[in-house]
């Protein structure tokens, strides 16, 4: 018998539980383009709750929503202030461009986020040289920047600029739950002073699709009509909401998934591996593998552990609601055996 995978290629690997399966079966549903599905009703509001705004939008995936936040943030031409290693800007595959017709300035800055400085420094005085400034995107926790929560002290200056030089501000929290219990804030503080946040319910959070949208009432209807646009105004996709609910609920046990990548963090730089050390660390770890990040990948593998890359000197390790005690055991032994492979950068 083959033994069982452990994946931690990423949190969005994830099944759905018994009850969530039981609540998708039962779910309360109607038609969502006229607005009647109470399911998805109920989760647009129960979102919007949680993060103090005041309505929310349910679409299929992250970069839905970000990319719908962006349509309906800005004018084809404006212009939007991400970090280089921002999701908006990285992964997903220039729709900024494509969809908004956005022009991206792309800022530097230690863990993803950009100074309250530099977002000045780079807004340009209106010229007709210029492009309009618009809108600043953020990320929390920050991918790219190995999952790293990132606190209020050093977000909401970034947001103060940004609203006193008269640009709006989206927040991609796809993990931004994580977030809050990494740093023991309330998510409702951690966007506070944004003017429209999405999260995911298919990542830590464990549904098995979709994110929601947030912000005032006059943006969200601005981007309901943006998601029909993209083709992503669902039916009886309240049988998804029903898990978005109970996934919600998720939010309370990320403390697990971060305490297991502790462990593997701590675990692996015992060995030697230079595994990174984010401030206030989440569900991700990092490790520097000059050269070898793909050799690393495809030895694991043949051992039953999966995980990606990021890019082709970085290894990405997630945990996440199916990943066990155990598995991080077995992980760090199949990491023991690879040593030998392993070069520091
Ligand atoms: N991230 C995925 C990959 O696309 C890299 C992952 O495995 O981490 N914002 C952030 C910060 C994300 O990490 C992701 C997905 C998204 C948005 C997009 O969400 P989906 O995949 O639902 O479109």
């Amino acid at each position: 018998m083959g033994q069982k995978r452990i994946d931690l290629r990423s949190d969005t690997v994830t099944k759905p539980s018994e009850a969530m399966r039981q609540a998708m079966a039962h779910a309360d549903v109607g038609d969502d383009v006229y607005g009647e599905d109470p399911t998805i009703n109920r989760l647009e509001a129960e979102a919007a709750k949680r993060l103090g705004k005041e309505a929310g939008l349910f679409v299929p995936s992250g970069t839905m929503a970000n990319q719908v936040a962006i349509l309906a943030h800005t004018e084809r031409g404006d212009e939007m202030f991400i970090h280089r290693d921002s999701h908006a800007y990285y992964y997903e595959g220039g729709a900024a461009a494509l969809w908004a017709g956005a022009m991206l300035t792309l800022l530097d800055g230690e863990e993803g986020l950009f100074t309250a400085d530099a977002l000045r420094e780079a807004v340009r005085p209106a010229n007709i040289h210029h492009p309009r400034p618009r809108l600043v995107s953020l990320e929390n926790t920050h991918n790219r920047a190995g999952g790293a929560a990132l606190g209020v002290e050093r977000m909401d200056p970034v947001m103060a600029v940004a609203h006193e030089l008269g640009l709006m501000v989206h927040i991609d929290g796809a993990r931004l739950f994580n977030a809050a219990v990494a740093l023991a804030t309330p998510a409702s503080r951690l966007v506070r002073e944004a003017d429209s946040v999405s999260i995911c319910l298919s990542k830590g959070l464990g549904a098995p699709v979709g994110s929601v949208l947030v912000g005032n009432r006059a943006f969200i209807d601005r981007a309901r009509t943006y998601r029909k646009w993209l083709g992503g105004g669902m039916r009886q996709a309240g049988v998804l909401a029903a898990a978005g609910l109970l996934a919600l609920d998720n939010a309370d046990r990320l403390q697990e998934d971060h305490q297991r990548a502790d462990r593997l963090r701590n675990g692996l730089r015992e060995m030697g591996y230079d595994a990174w050390e984010p401030s206030v660390p989440t569900n991700m770890v990092m490790i520097e593998t000059p050269g070898l990040a793909e050799p690393l990948v495809k030895a694991a593998l043949e051992r039953g552990l999966a995980f990606g890359t990021m890019g082709a000197r970085r290894i990405r390790l997630v945990t996440h609601l199916d990943v066990d005690d155990e598995d991080i055991a077995r992980a760090l032994e199949i990491f023991q055996e690879l040593r030998s492979q392993y070069r520091a950068g």
